[in-house]
Order: C-alpha cells, then structure tokens, then sequence
C-alpha cells in the first residue's frame, strides 16, 4: 500500500469555521474522510501543526518512507526557506497545493519558496487539490 501524508500549515486547522467564501465550509477532518473512502486502497495520514518546527520535524520523519507528501504550507509558503530546505533534504517527493487562486490575492502571496522543491503545484481549485495532489503519486 503506497503511503502519502497530507501536511497542513498554519491557520489551516480553522478551515470550515471561519472566511468560508475564500476557502469553503468544510472542515478538513470532515473533507479527510471523505479522501479516505475516495482512495481506501492508499494508507493516507494527516498531520498539521501552527509551528514552522513541527512541520519540518514532520517532512523529516516520513520524508525517506513515504510515497508522497501533499504540502499545503499556509503562509510558511511565502516565507520559509526552512521548510524548502527539509523538502530538499528528504528523497519522497512533494506536491504543493493551495486552496484558493494565491496568484489572484495580494502579491506577497505570488512567491513561494517551495514550488522550486516539489514536484507540481496546484492552486485555486479548492479542496479537490488535495485530491488531485494524491492521485499523482497513485
Ligand atoms: O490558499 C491556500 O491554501 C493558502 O495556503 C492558505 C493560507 C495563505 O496564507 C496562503 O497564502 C494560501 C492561509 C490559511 C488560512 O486558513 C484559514 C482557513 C480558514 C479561516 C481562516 C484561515
């Protein structure tokens, strides 16, 4: 069975409870299971942190086991050279995903430091990014 961890950065825990018009009504947890049944052939984890460390504890820890790992850094996207640097670091590849379109937001939301570090990027499709992110390793 392939192994693909989901890693959510900061703020992401909020998602289903607050600014629904920018990234929807639903909660991870709840969208995470429905991940789970769409691909019940894959061992899918879920990990998010608020902290900078504890996402790049998280890259090292699976990041020489895993198939996959699908990143949605929150902010750290836009200003973590240490979560690019743990990307690189580890041998499991990565998809970067983001939930709304970053590039038709403010433009300090158009730089990522990690793009250069994975293997794709999917913007602005929502949720259905992770899925699609997931498929690729599949
Ligand atoms: O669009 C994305 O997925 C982002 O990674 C989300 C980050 C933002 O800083 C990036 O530029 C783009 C912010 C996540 C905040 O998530 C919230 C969810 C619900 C309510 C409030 C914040």
């Amino acid at each position: 069975m392939k192994q693909i961890l989901i890693i959510n950065g900061p703020n992401l825990n909020l998602l289903g409870k607050r600014e629904p018009t920018i990234y929807g009504s639903q909660t991870f947890e709840e969208y995470f299971q429905t991940l789970q049944s769409l691909f019940s052939d894959v061992e899918l984890h879920y990990f998010q942190s608020n902290h900078e460390g504890a996402l790049i504890d998280k890259i090292h820890e699976v990041g020489f086991t895993f198939d996959g790992i699908v990143l949605n850094a929150g902010a750290y996207t836009h200003t973590s050279v240490a979560i690019a640097d743990a990307l690189s670091a580890v041998t499991t590849p990565a998809v970067e995903v983001h939930i709304s379109n970053v590039h038709a937001r403010e433009a300090f939301r158009h730089h990522s430091y990690l793009s250069s570090r994975v293997k794709g990027v999917i913007v602005g499709l929502g949720l259905k990014g992770y899925e699609l992110a997931v498929r690729y390793f599949l």
